[in-house]
């Protein structure tokens, strides 16, 4: 039985759930981080050394990362759909999940999310976030273009190229910040909302996390 560690508020614990739902594994779930506490004891620790969500329990497979643990379920569980035994065929996955993770992460969800949403407002460093919403908009205009001829990233299908960009759009398009019209993103956004998985694990109402920079 597959077990998942991490709070529902968690973004990184959102694209995990997002795809073990989009591959109907059977799982047991269990809140951790947060106001549930919990990332100081031992046995969470024995886990995973860093003490942070997601971490997930596979029949004794212990994995921590959360694109370590898309890459783990789609390989063990998603052989065909959401993984591929090419190389070539999975870089074109692992370019746009590494992606997510070293660029648009760092602009929109630390640097407007974090910076601006969860900052008290006397705290907020407004330069720092305006220079953020801008490149936070340029990278989406970006992903405008590449989606001008393809209705999810790497083209009809869902795959995960898909899930650490389109875990962002809920945040990105539910918070009070100037936007560029992107209508292939938007579009994208809207295909994605008709998937009950991304209904279940990524559209969760952040309102709690409101002006909060605990975690
Ligand atoms: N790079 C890690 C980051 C893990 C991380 O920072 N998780 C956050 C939640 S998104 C956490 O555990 N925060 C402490 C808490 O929830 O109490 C990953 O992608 O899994």
């Amino acid at each position: 039985m597959l077990t998942v560690w991490g709070r529902r508020s968690s973004f990184n614990l959102q694209k995990v759930m997002w795809l073990v739902d989009e591959l109907g594994v059977g799982h047991r779930h269990i809140e951790l981080g947060g106001r549930f506490g919990g990332l100081d004891a031992p046995e969470f620790r024995a886990m995973n050394p860093h003490g942070r969500v997601p971490v997930i329990d596979d029949g004794g497979t212990i994995v921590w990362e959360s694109h370590a643990i898309l890459r783990y379920l789609a390989a063990t569980y998603g052989r065909g759909s959401f993984w591929s035994d090419d190389a070539a065929m999975r870089s074109q996955s692992d370019r746009w999940m590494d992606w997510a993770q070293t660029a648009l992460q760092p602009d929109f969800l630390i640097g407007v999310f974090w910076g601006f949403y969860r900052t008290p407002e006397p705290q907020r460093n407004w330069p720092a976030i305006k220079e953020r919403i801008a490149k936070t908009a340029r990278r989406v205009q970006l992903l405008d273009r590449w989606l001008a001829d393809r209705p999810f990233m790497l083209g009809d299908a869902l795959t995960l190229a898909d899930i650490p960009i389109g875990a962002h759009l809920y945040r990105y398009f539910n918070l009070e910040i100037e936007r560029p019209a992107v209508p292939n993103v938007e579009a994208w956004y809207r295909r994605l909302q008709e998937r009950p998985a991304y209904r279940a694990h990524v559209m969760i109402p952040f309102g709690e996390l409101a002006g909060r920079l605990d975690p």
